[in-house]
C-alpha cells in the first residue's frame, strides 16, 4: 500500500482542524459577565462577576408566577446565557436558596424567584441585558464577554419599569484625597443621562450635582452604591486605597 495519499489525507485533516476548530463556538466556553439581582424595594441580592457558561437548572412545580402548569425537573442550558449566569452567581452566594424556575412554556424557561425573593401577585422578574430589556427569556438571552445582566423584581406588571441607576467610581484612590464619582440612569432604550440628587451609600457623602457628580474622600476601603427615589438601585463599586 502506498503511504503517501494516506499521509496527505492526515495532513489535510490536521490543517483543517487548525483552521476551523478555533472559530467553531463551543457550548462549554465561559465568559466573564456582570450579574445583578435587585428588588423594587432596593434590596441587592446579587452583584458580582461570574464566568458564565453551560448550566443545568432545576425547574419547580411551585414556579407559578407566569401561569401555565410548571413541573419539577432539570434542564441543561447550553452556552453563556442570562439564566445560566444568574444560576452561577446565586450558587456562589446562597447554594441552599436556589432559583425558582418555571418550565410551563415551550418557548423557554421563566424566572419566578431568586432565593427568598419570589414574585407574588403582580410582581415579576424583569431581565435587562446591557441596560436594555431583553426581548427573549433568560435561557434565550446569550451573553458575550463583559456583558451586564440585571434581574429586577418589579413591583407590578401594571406599572412602567423604572430607569436603572449606574455608578461610575475609580477602583483605587489615595487615602483621604477627594475624588469624583458619577451617577447615571439608563432608560428602557439603553440611553444614559446624569442623575442629580442621588444618594451614595458611604457616610458623609453629599448628593450628586446636576451633572451626576459627587466629590468624596475615604480613609479605608469602601463599597459605593447609589440610590434615588423611583429608580432601580445601582451597581456596587468597591473603592480601595492605593498603597
Ligand atoms: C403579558 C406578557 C408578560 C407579562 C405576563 C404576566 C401577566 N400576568 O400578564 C410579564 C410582564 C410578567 C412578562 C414577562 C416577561 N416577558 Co412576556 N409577554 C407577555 C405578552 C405581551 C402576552 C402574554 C399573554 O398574556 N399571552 C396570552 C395568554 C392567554 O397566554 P399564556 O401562554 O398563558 O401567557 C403567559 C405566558 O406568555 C407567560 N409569559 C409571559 N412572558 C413570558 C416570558 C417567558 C420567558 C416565559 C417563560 C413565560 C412568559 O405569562 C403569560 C401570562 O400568564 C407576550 C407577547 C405575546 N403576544 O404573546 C410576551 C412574551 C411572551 N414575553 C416575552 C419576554 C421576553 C418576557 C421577559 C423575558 C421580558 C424581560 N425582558 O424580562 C419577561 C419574563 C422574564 C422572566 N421572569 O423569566 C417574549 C418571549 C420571547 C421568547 N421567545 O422568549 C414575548 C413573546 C414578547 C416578545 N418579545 O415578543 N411578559
Amino acid at each position: 500500500m502506498n503511504g503517501k495519499p494516506v499521509a496527505r489525507l492526515i495532513l489535510g485533516f490536521a490543517l483543517l482542524a487548525i483552521l476551523v476548530l478555533p472559530v467553531v463556538p463551543t457550548a462549554s466556553a465561559k465568559v466573564p459577565v456582570h450579574v445583578r439581582a435587585v428588588t423594587w424595594d432596593g434590596r441587592i441580592l446579587l452583584d458580582r462577576t461570574v464566568r458564565a457558561g453551560t448550566a443545568t437548572v432545576r425547574t419547580s412545580g411551585k414556579a407559578t408566577c407566569l401561569g401555565g402548569s410548571p413541573g419539577s425537573g432539570s434542564k441543561r442550558v447550553p452556552g453563556a446565557t442570562a439564566l445560566g449566569a444568574l444560576q452561577q452567581a446565586q450558587a456562589v452566594r446562597k447554594p441552599h436558596r436556589p432559583l425558582l424556575i418555571s418550565n410551563a412554556f415551550d418557548f423557554g424557561l421563566g424566572v419566578c424567584g431568586v432565593g427568598d425573593a419570589v414574585a407574588e401577585g403582580e410582581q415579576w422578574w424583569e431581565l435587562t441585558h446591557n441596560h436594555q430589556p431583553s426581548t427573549l427569556g433568560g435561557e434565550g438571552t446569550r451573553l458575550r464577554k463583559n456583558d451586564s445582566v440585571l434581574w429586577y423584581l418589579a413591583k407590578s406588571y401594571n406599572l412602567p419599569s423604572p430607569d436603572e441607576l449606574y455608578l461610575e467610581a475609580p477602583g483605587k484612590v489615595r487615602k483621604k484625597k477627594s475624588f469624583k464619582v458619577r451617577v447615571l440612569a439608563f432608560d428602557d432604550q439603553g440611553r444614559s443621562r446624569p442623575v442629580a440628587g442621588a444618594k451614595l451609600s458611604v457616610a458623609g457623602t453629599g448628593r450628586t450635582d446636576s451633572r451626576g457628580y459627587a466629590r468624596v474622600s475615604i480613609g479605608k476601603k469602601a463599597r459605593f452604591v447609589a440610590r434615588a427615589d423611583g429608580l432601580i438601585v445601582s451597581n456596587r463599586v468597591v473603592v480601595r486605597i492605593r498603597r
